[in-house]
Order: structure tokens, then sequence, then C-alpha cells
């Protein structure tokens, strides 16, 4: 039976487990990526296996998260990345070499291969033809020792694109028209294959901004074919010799199939507060707007830029609106400062800023207080541009830029003649803002500045759980509502003490206190409990804070596994209605609890409050099971010395 491109690549990695879905399956991971923001525990967890260098083909440190220094704090973790990246045989991408996922398209992206990055944005790659996953950075520091990665094996969605783009219709209007479609949770469990007619004409970056966002849809990767479009960018980016053709064969199957016709879609707009709140933008047109970003790992490419520069080429932004740019890599950079299109941008009165995340992060550019935020990016969860009561939208860098020059959220059909963008033959090439690894590890010493504090410890799973529910929350909870991020709170990455007092702020200001006063407990969630990021400190700090279980109606893939490396148990209610029966402050327990996960009983969960008992469940596999009694990943690797040949 002829295999898809996702069954293709999967089986070339296989190392246990049936490619079935909703098996777990092990894979091996050819390439890691991290981020600053969560490589500092990641490269922690790493050094603490005691392996010597990395056992990857390559693994990349970026820093593009915490780039506002404005304390000694992210500076030192800056150093201290470049001094782990040095030691162990990691690239390190300096401050200013651009976010992650765009270098990495760029410089090291290789069809076919399997890339594993601490950041849920890491799917980018698979614009190129790649496997790639985004995971907790403690499965990346295991990945980095030659560890498998574990997955479910996915369902496997054809999206058939057919069909050619109108003018001023865009990549980012095709993901948001599958957000529209298949909401935040839609693509839970599965992967996005894109193929069909309409696939061959869409560029790598564009491809790129699609399976970027399919982060938001929840789904485990996207990917595109490996075909002419990739050998194109390939010969820009001087590292043709990495293309391969690599596509679904004919006869492939799949588990569904989604058709988009692009010739009748239109601009679309994510509105507040989530990037799947998604209507046209011609229904949101007037909207007065104070600020419009570009930029971000979804649409800060050359492309993107050019498109913003020629837009504003001999306009002025609106008096009342500032626009920011931030290119999403050094080389994007360089080339629109070289070709004049950068001189377009900023006469017209942009806000050109760092290379790096940037406002997608709130690290910098919060909005004004109620103001309106028109953006490039992919993510507009309540309070993550660092203002409360922000409202912030999500479209095409088209839309953005016709929107800054009117000054209210505008539809880019009206702004005239389409655009077409002239590409150079090549990009410019200058690797020289990546470090090598050094030749000589022994002589390099870890740098560790006093914002780098030890990982905290987490003891074996008791034998019962017992203590009071210190929260419960809806539907649709972020890794953003969990472990906020923004200028302030970003800096302690590295620090869980100090971090964990910011654990649910912005939710319930009273959260820490009362975990303190509990000695932790338990926390009730609702449909996709942790989507979003894949930040780990949104699990190490509850834990931090003595949380033992998660009881919710469902979880997102990334922050199900973070749990569960941390020791803290991911419960789904057996009979969802349930969830009812368990409010903030009831004291409950969970009898036997070590034995029945083994054994296979049922979970008990005793509301001694109210008096009543309820049954809950769970998708563990054995080894994840394992893993909780352990009191977590790190000591179950420790335990069971699987990394054979660790610290040879
Ligand atoms: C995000 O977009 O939310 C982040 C910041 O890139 C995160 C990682 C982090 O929290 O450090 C992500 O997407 O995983
Ligand atoms: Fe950075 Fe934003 Fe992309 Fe996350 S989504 S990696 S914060 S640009």
């Amino acid at each position: 039976m002829g295999k898809n491109l996702v069954q293709k690549i999967i089986s070339l990695h296989l190392v246990s487990g049936k490619m079935k879905a909703g098996e777990e399956v092990a894979i091996s991971i050819d390439q890691t990526l991290t981020q600053d923001a969560t490589g500092t525990m990641a490269y922690l967890q790493f050094e603490a296996m005691g392996i010597p260098k990395v056992k990857t083909k390559l693994s990349v440190s970026y820093v593009d998260h915490n780039m506002l220094q404005t304390g000694f704090e992210n500076f030192d973790d800056h150093v201290f990345l470049q001094s782990i990246a040095k030691k162990y045989g990691i690239y390190f991408s300096k401050p200013g070499n651009g976010i992650c996922h765009q270098v990495h398209l760029e410089r090291f992206a290789a069809p076919g291969e399997t890339l594993l990055g601490s950041d849920s944005h890491t799917p980018t790659c698979g614009g190129l033809g790649m496997i790639a996953i985004g995971a907790g950075g403690l499965d990346v520091a295991i990945a980095m020792a030659g560890g498998p990665f574990y997955i479910t094996m996915p369902k496997v969605a054809l999206v058939r694109l057919n069909g050619t783009l109108q003018p001023w219709v865009t990549a980012k209007d095709v993901i948001l028209e599958l957000l529209r479609r298949l909401t935040v949770k839609g693509g839970v469990g599965k992967v996005f294959e894109y193929g069909g007619e309409g696939a061959k004409n869409l560029t790598v970056t564009e491809r790129a901004t699609i399976t970027n966002m399919g982060a938001e849809l929840g789904a485990l990767t996207s990917i595109f074919p490996c075909d002419a479009q990739t050998k194109k960018y390939l010969r820009m980016q001087g590292r043709e010799g990495v293309w391969k053709s690599l596509k679904a064969d004919p006869s492939a199957k799949y588990d569904e199939v989604i058709e988009i016709d692009l010739a009748t879609l239109e601009p679309l707009i994510a509105r507040p507060h989530s990037p799947d709140n998604v209507c046209k933008v011609s229904e949101m047109k007037g909207i007065k707007v104070q600020q419009v970003c570009i930029g971000s790992c979804t649409n800060s490419s050359y492309h993107d830029l050019m498109v913003a520069a020629a837009m504003l080429k001999g306009r002025k932004v609106h008096p009342e609106v500032n626009l920011t740019v931030s290119p999403g890599s050094r080389q994007v950079l360089e080339m629109v400062a070289e070709n004049g299109a950068l001189a377009d941008m900023i006469a017209a009165g942009a806000r050109v800023i760092e290379v790096a995340c940037g406002p997608c992060i709130g690290m910098g550019q919060a909005p004004p207080s109620g103001g309106v935020s028109v953006r490039s990016f992919n993510r507009n969860f309540e309070g993550r541009s660092g203002t409360a009561d922000a409202q912030v939208y999500l479209v095409s860098p088209e839309t953005a830029i016709a929107t800054a020059i009117n000054g209210v959220i505008s539809d880019p059909r009206d702004s005239g003649a389409p655009i077409a963008i002239k590409y150079p033959k090549s990009f410019i090439i200058d690797d020289s803002m990546i470090l090598p690894p050094s030749e000589k590890p022994e002589e390099v010493t870890i740098i560790r500045g006093p914002n780098i504090k030890p990982l905290p410890k987490k003891e074996p799973l008791p034998d019962m759980l017992k203590g009071d529910i210190l929260l419960k929350v809806g539907d649709n909870i972020t890794t953003d509502h969990i472990m906020p991020a923004g200028a302030k709170v970003l800096p302690l990455r590295s620090n869980i003490p100090a971090i964990s007092e910011f654990v649910f702020e912005k939710v319930d200001k009273d959260f820490v206190n009362r975990a303190k006063e509990k000695g932790g407990g338990f926390l009730i969630g609702g449909v996709n409990y942790g989507q979003g990021s894949s930040r780990e400190h949104a699990a190490l700090a509850p834990m931090y804070l003595g949380v033992k279980a998660v009881i919710a109606r469902s979880f997102a893939r990334i922050h199900r596994a973070n749990l569960l490396n941390f020791g803290i148990l991911p419960l789904t209610f057996e009979n969802e209605n349930d969830y009812n029966l368990l409010d903030q402050g009831d004291s409950i327990e969970l009898p036997d609890i070590k034995n029945r996960l083994t054994s296979g009983d049922k979970i008990i969960v005793r509301n001694i409050t109210k008096n009543k008992e309820i049954k809950v469940t769970h998708a563990l596999t054995p080894r994840e099971i394992d893993i909780l009694c352990f009191g977590g990943l790190l000591n179950y690797q420790a335990q069971n010395n699987i990394q054979s040949g660790a610290g040879k």
C-alpha cells in the first residue's frame, strides 16, 4: 500500500511501536532547536544527564525571546547558553541573528529529517518537508542525549489546496480559514499534510506561515512535500544539496481529506482573544486601531517585509497608529536594508525594532489601555500582548499594512493593484552570527549568572494523593494563563522559585498564596487545558507550588507531556459532567493511586467536602505511568539508565 508523506518519514525514523493511529511510537530525532526562554531549563536538564556531547546530527540554540535587557537576567542567560553550546557540540545563534523558526528554515531545515524544538511553533520547518515537532525542554534534552521522542501515532489529514489565491489573499488567510473551520482543538491527534495543485504555487515561506500556525490548531505538526518550490528556496539559501524529492505515493491513504479552494478565499481576521475566532476582514472594516505590528515567526520573511515596504512606499502611517516592524532574521533585515525597502518603511513612519519575537511575546510594545492592535502574528490570547484589556487581531501583513495606513481595520483589496515581489538570485548568506561549538570542549567553562537556579526536585508518587482544589478553570485555558510571559516574567525562566510567584497571576491573584498556604493541591480544567506554548514552566512552576494532579475534560498535547514529565498527573473525567461535582476549595483524595495506576483499576476521586465519589481516567501508556511513579522523567531516566551510554 502506498504511503503518505508523514508515514514515509516516520517509518524511516521508527524506533519502536506500530504505526497505527492512536498507538504510542518512538521516533529518532535528527535535529533539535531551543530558544532562550525554554533553552536554559533544557540545557540544565541536559547537563544533569552527564553526556559529554549532543548525539543528534545537528542541535542549534537560538536567542530570540528574552531580548530586552532591563536587568542582568536575560544577558546572563544568553552567556550561559553560549557557553553550554560551545561545550556540548551545539551551534549558537547569537541574539540579533533571528527568530529560531525563521533562521532554522533558512539555514538548517532538511527535507525528510525530524526536528524536535522546545517551542510550539517548531512545525514551521514542515514547510520544507520535515517532520518538525514542538515539545517541552526536557523532551528536547533527551533527544539531544540521543533518546527517542515518544508520540501518539497521529491521524493524517490531507489538506488539498485547489486553485490559486486571488490578489491580496495570502497564505495567512489559508491557515486562518482552517482555524475558522476546525477551531483551536481541531488538529488534536493529527498531522496536516498539504497537497493538491494549489500547494505547488506556494513558496516555501508561504508554506512556512501555514505550518507555523498549524500549532494553533493543536496539531502534532504540518508538512508540505519537497518539490520544485523547495528546490528554488534551498538554492537561494545556497543549500540545494539537502534537497530531495519527497512526496506522498499516488495510492497513499489519509484518515481525512479537507478541501480548500484557494480562489474562493478572502482576507480573514482572527478577533480577540483566540486564533480561531475568525471572520472576513470585510466584516470588521472601520474599527479604529492604535497599533499595527509586522513580525513574529509567522509573517516576518523577506516576502512579508517586501510587501509591507511596497505598500508603504510614498505613503505615511496614519497619525494615530504606531506601526512596528520586527524582521524575522538578520538575513531578512540585511536584505531589506540593502535594497532600500527598509528606508521606504522608515520614511513611512514605521518603528523598526529588533530582529526578535518582541511584541509577539509581550517583550515590549504593549498596546495602550483598551487599545486595538492588529498584528501579523499567530497568537492573540488575552493579556499576552502585555496589556490586560487590549484587543488583539491577527491578520496577514497585507491587511496589517492597509490598516496602518488607514488607521482603521481595512481590506487590503481596496489598496489598488496587487504587488509582485521580485526575488534576487540568492539571499544574503552570512552565518557569522551562528557560532560553531568548540573543538576543545574540555577547555570550556560554563558561565552561570545568579539568575540561574538549580532545577527543583520531585518526590516519587505516594500511595495516596490528598489536598484541596486550588483552582477550577473553564475551557481552552492557555499556558499564557497558567504561566504568563511578558517583559516582567520572562527573565525569570531560569529561576523556578522566582517565576512560580506568577502562576495564574492573570486568572486569580491569590492563587500562589493559596497554593503555598495549603501545601499544594489540585487543579480542575475544562476542554483543551494547556493549549498554546510549549513552555514547561507551566508545569514546573505549579509542581514547585505543590500541584499534584490536574483533572481536566481534555489536555493539549505538549502541556500534557510537560505535566507528566514533571510528575503531575494529567487525569480526565470518566463522565464529563462530573466536572460540575468538583469546585474550588473542595477537599479531595485519590486513594491507592499508585496501585490503581499500575494495575489498571479505576481511579477514584473522593470529594470529602461534598461527600461524593467520582471516577477519573487517563490515556497513560505503561511507560508514562512509570514516569509518574518515579516523580517525573528526569528521575525515571536516572533510575532506568535509559540512555545507554549515558555519561560515557
Ligand atoms: C510562544 O509563542 O508562546 C512562545 C513564547 O514562543 C512559546 C515558548 C515559550 O513560552 O518560551 C512557545 O510557543 O512554545
Ligand atoms: Fe517567538 Fe512569537 Fe514565534 Fe513564539 S510565536 S516563537 S514568541 S515569534
